[in-house]
């Protein structure tokens, strides 16, 4: 008798269109969308809901969006392994979401660090989408029954909300959603700001220059940000936990991440370094020519707006045959008419 394969695990992540890519998103998130796309059933959206929830130009947001898609693309991200869409596209998102926003107390929500950061900041202005961001997030993952959740750490604590959620509603409703677990890598999972590398490389701050590098990012561009990057007093060129020596940390994580090379043989490349300048001489090398062949394949696609539109599309069909008739299966789980 033959064993019939076992399917392969189904991953699902996402990317907001708000801001530019930058190489936090790629080394905490991207790289691994593209690594895993051979063995597994890989969704990745471009999630232009959660991106409104803190107000974007509209304009702008068009322009990301098709921007972001161009830039997976040429990441890696293979149209023909992987579905690549829109959230917006795919409308048992917002469906699904506002059903599961009925099951999450407001506490829960309320507990969010991400919410109470990007809420004190604006908080005359903070929007209800904001404090319900995580839930729709929960939705984007619990309607594809996806097994792994490929994401950066600052990500651990939605991800804990989704598995929360889903067993709430299972409670509730009857088993209906399969509980994910977050796929967080070891090196790579939170790269610092260039300029201060007590707080992570975020696309809210990209507009500070020298603070990360953006995948689009010129070649002068690249080197003067990391000929600037804030490291110590200090000569010894390891991998450390000390927070003092958190700039030399994620300018060696980057160096390991970009050459594939191992922990020792990272710190070995620098064995015989005189300083300081010669590990960001060496990473502005190897992270100028990482990005060159993105920026130039992103070049390329960009230029042609009906092909990456016509990708989306072919993404946005393969996440509506498993999204749709798992949201019907919600509405009649709550006891909604639902029409033949
Ligand atoms: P912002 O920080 O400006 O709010 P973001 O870049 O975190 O935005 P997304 O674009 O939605 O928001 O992030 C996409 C993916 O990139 C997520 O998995 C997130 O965890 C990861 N990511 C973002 N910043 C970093 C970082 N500095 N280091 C590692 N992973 C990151
Ligand atoms: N909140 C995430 C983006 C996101 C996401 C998702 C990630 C929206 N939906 C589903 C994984 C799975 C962020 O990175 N800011």
């Amino acid at each position: 008798m033959t064993a019939t394969p076992s399917p392969r695990p189904r991953v699902l992540s996402g990317i907001q269109p708000s801001g530019h890519m930058h190489l936090g998103n790629y080394l905490g998130a991207v790289q691994k969308w593209v690594e895993v796309q051979d063995e597994k059933e890989c969704f990745y959206c471009i999630v232009d809901l959660h991106a409104i929830t803190v107000f974007q130009d509209p304009k702008e947001l068009l322009e990301q969006t098709r921007g972001v898609a161009a830039l997976l693309l040429a990441c890696g991200i293979d149209p023909a392994k992987s579905a690549l869409f829109v959230q917006s596209h795919v409308r048992a998102h917002a469906e699904g979401s506002w059903v599961l926003n009925c099951v999450t107390p407001l506490g829960w929500l309320e507990r969010m660090t991400q919410f109470k950061s990007k809420a004190d900041k604006e908080k005359q202005r903070t929007s209800a989408g904001l404090l319900t961001y995580p839930v729709l997030q929960a939705a984007d993952i619990l309607l594809y029954d996806a097994d792994e959740v490929p994401v950066g750490e600052d990500q651990r604590q939605h991800l804990e909300l989704t598995r929360d959620i889903a067993q709430r509603f299972n409670h509730l409703y009857g088993e209906t959603f399969k509980l994910p677990k977050p796929l967080i890598r070891e090196f790579g999972a939170r790269i610092m700001g260039l300029d201060d590398p007590t707080a992570k490389m975020s696309k809210g701050s990209s507009g500070t220059r020298g603070h990360c590098i953006r995948l689009t990012d010129s070649e002068d561009e690249i080197r003067y940000a990391l000929k600037r990057a804030v490291t110590d007093s200090g000569r010894e060129i390891q991998f450390s936990d000390d927070p003092e020596k958190a700039g030399v940390n994620n300018l060696l994580t980057l160096y390991k991440l970009l050459t594939h090379k191992s922990r020792e043989e990272t710190e070995a490349d620098f064995s015989d370094a005189r300083g300081y300048g010669d590990l960001k001489k060496a990473v502005a090398d190897v992270v100028v020519e990482a990005l060159r062949p993105i920026r130039e394949e992103y070049d390329r696609l960009i230029s042609d707006p009906a092909e990456l539109d016509r990708l989306l599309a072919i993404g946005a069909d393969k996440a509506r045959a498993l999204a749709e008739p798992k949201v019907r299966l919600v509405k009649e789980r709550v006891g909604f008419f639902v029409p033949g």
